[in-house]
């Protein structure tokens, strides 16, 4: 699929922000991503008679070396400010053939200059402050104006080719332009300086181009003419095509560079996969010392509840869930995020769930354990001295009734039989245990009753240990949906991230093609 360079990015920079955002990658988006494709030294759709976009070609160098003076002779005339003051200039020249539209420049220290000339008229040239100099402004603009040139014209004088700061740049930048060399100030040179300046630049370039210049004594083989026609011979559509393509393949590896750079800071399953199980370790210390830190407290609280006493501390704090347990939940909690970070994990993520959980851990474990006791004291026992009470309550009222009725029965038979048989009519042994019968019916099952009901203060107990069991229970399940839920950002983020990895990719697999040995070739550090 074709894919444009600024489209990708953008995509790529949103992803980064998003992700940055969201704490999955340490820092913000590399700037790369913003250098967008618009041209600081040309409009767009500019309205001139020339068919492609003119090549935008700069001198950079140490301070004195000459760079002004080049232009200036290119001008045939002073439009760059050239002199021994160092550093000299302090703004950007920009000179350009009248035909090409500039843009409104964002930046100031931009002095513009144009011609009719209709040789140059498909190269914008550029001077440039020094690089070197103490003057930090001069190295921003310079910094900030190099993405948008296509050759860089690295000026040196016999005395100077040797400047560190330009040579460091040189190394820096050398894969992403084309790049020439000049030896100005050749009037004053020596064979020696100019052959080790080539042995220099050969640690780079195949075979670089060097020109010997001299803008000051005119002299026998000064080379400028062959620079000046080295570069508008270079200005065609196909050249500039072909820098185009090679610049969005650079800016695509690079791209593709830090989008692995990124997949690096998504850690792997295996250190997940590690964290739970460290994560378990710690949750069976830290709950163990949690039921061993809450246990004090159950007696008094039963206590309470069987008095039917508020819930609440005198400080009017609830109850169990207190500052000793929070900080304990706390330092299981601070332990996970330490492991997460020795296991190359993000921890930022894993730290904005937590918190939520840190936040909400009191209140959930009281109000459960709450419920769970209070529901022990609505249904006291378990289901058998449940069901055994019920039964003996039944029974309290059915046994008496039955040996009530079964006593008046016999009092009735008896009557009946005695006036029949004429014998004595019911005896005393029969009053006194139809009596005790009754009694007993009475108090055998109110007794189990009174003895077996749990007193509300076990009930109590119960309930207390019950939920808290479950509500510690209930905090480890939600530690690990919270494991779960950043496993499953994290894979997502890495989808999304392979995604974009492998467009980078599809588009730098083919390199672009450009003859070593052409001239422009030569410009170019070929790429690895
Ligand atoms: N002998 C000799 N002197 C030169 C030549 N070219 C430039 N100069 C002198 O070198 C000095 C510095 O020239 P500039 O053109 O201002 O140098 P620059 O590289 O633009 O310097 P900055 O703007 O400070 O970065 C001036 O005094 C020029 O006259 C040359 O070919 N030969
Ligand atoms: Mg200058």
């Amino acid at each position: 699929m074709a894919y444009d360079y600024s489209e990708l990015s953008q995509h790529i920079e949103d992803w980064a922000q998003q992700a940055h955002e969201l704490g999955w990658l340490k820092n913000s988006p590399i700037p790369i991503f913003t250098a967008g494709e618009k041209n600081l030294f040309f409009e767009e759709g500019w309205v001139n008679l020339i068919s492609a976009r003119p090549l935008i070609v700069a001198f950079m160098g140490g301070t004195g070396v000459g760079k002004s003076s080049l232009l200036n002779r290119l001008a045939g005339k002073p439009i760059a400010k050239s002199g021994v003051a160092r550093p000299t200039s302090k703004e950007v020249t920009l000179f350009h053939h009248r035909d090409v539209t500039l843009p409104t420049f964002p930046l100031t220290d931009i002095h513009v200059e144009s011609h009719d000339n209709e040789v140059q008229k498909n190269v914008i040239w550029i001077d440039m402050p020094d690089f070197d100099s103490t003057n930090e402004r001069n190295k921003e603009l310079v910094l900030n104006c190099l993405p948008h040139i296509d050759v860089l014209i690295y000026v040196v004088s016999p005395e100077r080719y040797r400047d560190e700061k330009a040579w460091q740049l040189l190394l820096s930048e050398a894969g992403t332009h084309a790049w020439l060399f000049v030896m100005n100030q050749w009037d004053i040179g020596q064979i020696e300086q100019a052959d080790d300046f080539e042995k220099q630049v050969k640690l780079i370039f195949n075979a670089p181009l060097i020109f010997k210049t001299s803008c000051v004594t005119s002299i026998e083989n000064d080379e400028f003419n062959d620079l000046s026609e080295t570069l508008t011979s270079l200005a065609t559509q196909k050249t500039i095509e072909q820098l185009e393509k090679r610049g969005h393949h650079i800016r695509f590896r690079a791209l593709q560079n830090q989008m692995q750079d990124y997949l690096l800071q998504f850690g792997n399953e295996i250190a997940l996969k590690k964290l739970r199980g460290h994560w378990l370790k710690n949750w069976n210390h830290t709950e163990h010392q949690l039921q061993q830190g809450f246990k004090w407290r159950f007696q008094p609280l039963a206590e309470n509840f069987a008095q039917l006493l508020p819930f609440e501390n005198k400080e009017g704090k609830n109850f169990l869930w207190d500052d000793w347990a929070q900080n304990r939940f706390n330092d299981a909690l601070n332990t996970m995020v330490i492991d997460a970070q020795t296991l190359n994990l993000p921890i930022v993520p894993l730290e904005i769930q937590l918190l939520q959980l840190r936040e909400k851990a009191q209140k959930q474990f009281n109000s459960q354990v709450e419920l769970q006791t209070r529901q022990a004291l609505a249904q006291r026992g378990n289901l058998v001295q449940r069901s055994f009470l019920k039964f003996a309550a039944v029974a309290e009222i059915i046994f008496p009734l039955t040996a009530m009725s079964w006593v008046g029965f016999q009092v009735f038979n008896g009557y009946y039989e005695s006036n029949q048989t004429h014998e004595h009519y019911l005896s005393i042994d029969f009053a006194i245990h139809s009596t005790l019968v009754c009694i007993l019916s009475w108090l055998i099952p109110f007794f189990i009753l009174k003895k077996c009901q749990p007193s509300l203060e076990k009930c109590a107990l119960r309930g207390l240990n019950k939920g808290v069991s479950q509500s510690l229970a209930s905090l480890n399940h939600e530690v690990s949906a919270v494991i779960d839920e950043f496993q499953k950002q994290r894979i997502t983020q890495l989808q999304n991230a392979k995604t974009l990895l492998a467009l980078c990719e599809s588009i730098t697999k083919t390199p672009v093609e450009i003859d070593k040995n052409s001239t422009l070739g030569r410009m170019l550090v070929t790429e690895k």
